[in-house]
């Protein structure tokens, strides 16, 4: 399909696509996809309002009823899977399977929030005073600011819609400015299920298209009482304190240094996999990538060997065309980044293998080879997430050692251990083992599950998205007293007769 057939597929339309001056690239080739008018700051206010207003009669539909709106936009997404996978491609330089992958994410969010519809469950406490009952109640908490990122341009905003939408939560979503395209198209989406489900308030699910002053509203606003944020660790320490200010919630999704720890009984056939899959995966621009390797010193040379072989036939290169696997990444200044990395990781004492800029036939691209780095130890270099695929090599003689490299670092989102030995599997798993949110054996540390809560410690922020009960993020938690006695009697036994 040519990029005009794309967009059109995704319902876009000349007017959506013009009369602007923010400028769309495609990462795979460089060209001009849109040139989109932005919305005016002047206008938050009125969006804030309008989402504020759709909460009030939003929360009073039954949980169940809003889930079927929910249902609906997984049936539109089923059927323009196609076209919003392409224009994932298009947009954010994904490989093809990747950007039908990350619809698919979608499509299960949007089934287990169907599910979760019909389960905010609460407590029921037992009430230490007689003929009295105690439960908690979940109720919807209002508008949700969704502040996303280029590299998972649409499933990051569905995550989080699909929990707010059941939970009662309208929400506004300012997306990345290098993805503006992927989130109109989810809107256009959103719109049909909605004509469909009929009497849903106007103004349930915005989207506002610009630059860092949109954000800068939410974070501010009181009428926006959460803010999910996903993006860099230096922007969620400027949202954090913010929202945190005003007493409101964020969720907050921001750097990974993801590592695998490999022990000498690992299944290496698939550690190799896992390992090329989780780091150069998505070009390795996922939270999630695999960024460290912490290998036992007996077997490093069969690995390193192993991986270089792997890493030197790596198909680079256009993202459409069947049989690639690594994309471009998403602009010029990411392969500046990256080679600015090499170089700090070359005077660090590093090996490198690979991590050349090459064009591969499309000049306005931005492509590299992936690097494989060598290094001496855990050095400055390797401790900063530098969000492209370079995978540093490091060694260790015990597992307390192992563990102890992977956690000193300041991020903390995703880990893994490649072993078949039990013991050491648990010990990667316990209180004393990985520090971060997602700890995995015998699986790289990317492609999460929906069905999980997805997020992690320290830098990383500390937010849960996603499955399990992290729907609780989305809704106030109000305990309730019932008294159905014919007395007064007070909590720890306290007299106060008048
Ligand atoms: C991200 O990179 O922001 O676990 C999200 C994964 C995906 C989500 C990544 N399911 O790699």
């Amino acid at each position: 399909m040519s990029h005009a057939e794309i967009l059109a597929a995704c319902g876009l339309t000349a007017a959506d696509l013009s009369g602007g001056t923010m400028n769309v690239r495609s990462p795979i080739d460089g060209t001009t996809l849109a040139q989109l008018k932005e919305t005016p700051v002047s206008d938050m206010a009125a969006i804030i309002a309008r989402s504020q207003a759709a909460f009030k009669a939003w929360r009073n539909v039954p949980a169940p009823r809003r889930g079927e709106l929910v249902r609906l936009l997984g049936e539109e997404l089923r059927a323009s899977k196609d076209a919003l996978g392409a224009l994932v491609t298009l947009e954010a330089g994904k490989i093809t399977s990747e950007g039908l992958g990350e619809v698919q994410e979608m499509i299960d969010i949007c089934d287990f929030a169907v599910g979760l519809s019909r389960q905010i469950y609460g407590l029921t406490i037992a009430s230490e005073r007689p003929g009295h009952r105690m439960m908690e109640t979940w109720h919807p908490m209002g508008p949700v600011g969704i502040i996303s990122a280029f590299n998972f341009p649409v499933a990051v905003w569905s995550w989080n819609a699909a929990l707010a939408l059941v939970c009662g939560d309208p929400v506004l979503w300012k997306p990345s400015e290098k993805t503006p395209l992927t989130a109109l198209a989810c809107q256009k989406i959103f719109d049909r299920a909605l004509a469909r489900f009929g009497d849903a308030p106007e103004g349930l699910s915005q989207v506002v298209i610009g630059g860092a002053a949109l954000g800068e509203a939410l974070v501010a606003s009181r009428d926006v009482p959460i803010i999910s944020a996903t993006g860099s660790t230096r922007m969620g320490s400027i949202v954090g304190p913010k929202v945190a200010a005003r007493f409101g919630r964020s969720i907050l999704e921001l750097g990974g240094n993801n590592a695998m720890i490999v022990a000498p009984s690992a299944d290496l056939d698939m550690a190799v996999r896992a390992i090329a899959f989780s780091a150069v995966g998505t070009a390795g621009q996922r939270c999630t990538s695999l960024r460290r390797v912490i290998v036992h010193e007996s077997i490093r040379a069969e690995l390193v060997a192993r991986l270089a072989k792997v890493y030197a036939s790596l198909p680079v290169g256009d993202p459409r065309v069947a049989g690639t696997l690594v994309g471009p990444l998403v602009d010029n200044a990411a392969v500046e980044k990256m080679q600015s990395a090499l170089a700090q990781a070359k005077a660090q004492g590093g090996r490198v293998h690979g991590g050349e800029v090459v064009t591969q036939g499309v000049p306005g691209g931005a492509y590299v080879r992936p690097a494989l780095v060598e290094m001496p130890g855990q050095t400055a270099v390797v401790r900063d997430e530098t969000f492209a695929p370079i995978l540093y090599v490091l060694s260790y003689t015990d597992l307390a050692q192992a563990i102890e490299i992977q956690n000193d670092v300041p991020q903390g989102l995703s880990s893994c251990i490649f072993t078949l030995n039990l013991r050491e599997a648990e010990a990667f798993l316990s209180a004393a083992g990985s520090d971060c949110g997602i700890a995995n054996v015998n699986i790289g540390p990317s492609g999460a599950e929906i069905g999980g809560a997805f997020g992690g410690e320290k830098e990383t922020g500390g937010g849960r998205e996603s499955g399990s009960d992290a729907w609780k993020g989305y809704m106030r938690r109000q305990t309730n007293t019932v008294n159905y006695s014919t007395a007064l009697p007070l909590a720890q036994g306290v007299k106060f007769d008048v």
